[in-house]
């Protein structure tokens, strides 16, 4: 990974390289936090990060759910975020927001560790690869299933539920693949490793109801921008097979962005290379991000 200057933790900026925490931080021995996801881009008014406040949001009720009491308001999240970005001077990044439980006590009741708070921020380019982008990626459906929602919280995003997510995408690459899609508990398909899923059949989107996945931002994004380009958007179940005779298939996320998929379990998704939809929605969203279309500027806010 590129390094950069400064990391914020619990309200000063640290160097890089002195970022550490004890051995016995309680969220390295059990996954019990919580983390978050952004992205800044370049735009012509500077760097603006992309729906800061959902993410914030999201963070908290993260949190929320895990009964983690963040000690510090929204408001001073946000800050922090834009003041590590300037921090480290950077004009385009990754944003990671961390809560986690610190050292102070072991055992399973989380409830007598004390609550810190990181935001690391570095460049990450392409995140499922240049050739991704372009081309589209092949995925294979997972042995691993899906959290249930009673199991994990799906809602919020645990650090310990990427356990899943790492046990499917080392499969996926081990096996040759670029990328795991995993099924829910009931069978039907929930959402790439670290993306949401939109599959495409007569111009109609189709994504997974949220039950089992990430509710994601960059999907709720997605659905905004595709109605208000006059196609039709739904929610439900979708088997794996209607991947395999979907016209289009792609991925969303802060880090995938949106990441068509050509080939699913060793078929061929409609022509076998991005389609028109899907080609559409990325040039609309890099434009958005970018700061290229007013529309959406409310969903930008610079330094
Ligand atoms: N599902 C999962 C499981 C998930 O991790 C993400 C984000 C999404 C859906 C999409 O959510 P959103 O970013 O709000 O559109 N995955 C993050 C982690 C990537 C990583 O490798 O770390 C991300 O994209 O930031």
């Amino acid at each position: 990974m590129q390094e950069v200057d400064k990391i914020w933790m619990d309200g000063k900026l640290v160097s890089w390289g002195k970022a550490n925490i004890h051995i016995l931080t309680h969220t390295l021995h059990y996954g019990f936090g919580v983390f978050e996801g952004i992205r800044c881009y370049k735009t012509e008014e500077g760097p603006a990060i992309f729906r800061l406040n959902e993410h914030v949001n999201r963070f908290f009720n993260s949190a929320h759910i895990l009964k983690i009491k963040l000690p510090f308001s929204k408001e001073k999240i946000s800050d922090a975020i834009k003041d590590t970005i300037k921090a480290n001077k950077l004009d385009e990044c990754y944003i990671r927001p961390l809560a986690y439980l610190g050292y102070g006590a072991m055992g399973l009741n989380p409830l007598n560790s004390p609550v810190n708070v990181a935001i690391a921020v570095w460049p990450w380019g392409v995140y499922l690869g240049e050739d991704a982008l372009t081309n589209g990626l092949r995925a294979k459906i997972s042995s691993f299933t899906r959290h249930h929602s009673n199991i994990s919280m799906t809602k919020a995003k645990v650090v310990g539920n990427y356990v899943n997510s790492s046990l499917a995408t080392m499969e996926a690459k081990e096996m040759g693949y670029d990328e795991a899609i995993l099924l829910d508990p009931r069978g039907y398909v929930a959402e790439g490793s670290g993306e949401n899923i939109f599959v495409v059949k007569n111009n109609i989107l189709r994504t997974p109801l949220p039950d089992s996945i990430l509710p994601g931002i960059t999907r709720a994004s997605i659905m905004e921008l595709a109605n208000d380009l006059d196609y039709d958007v739904c929610e439900g179940n979708i088997t794996r097979d209607e991947l395999y005779i979907a016209d289009e298939v792609f991925l969303t996320g802060t880090a995938a962005e949106i990441t068509p998929v050509r080939e699913v379990d060793g078929r061929v998704i409609g022509e076998g290379k991005p389609g028109l939809v899907t080609k559409k929605l990325q040039i609309e969203f890099s434009n958005i991000v970018h700061g290229k279309n007013e529309k959406y500027s409310r969903w930008l806010e610079c330094l």
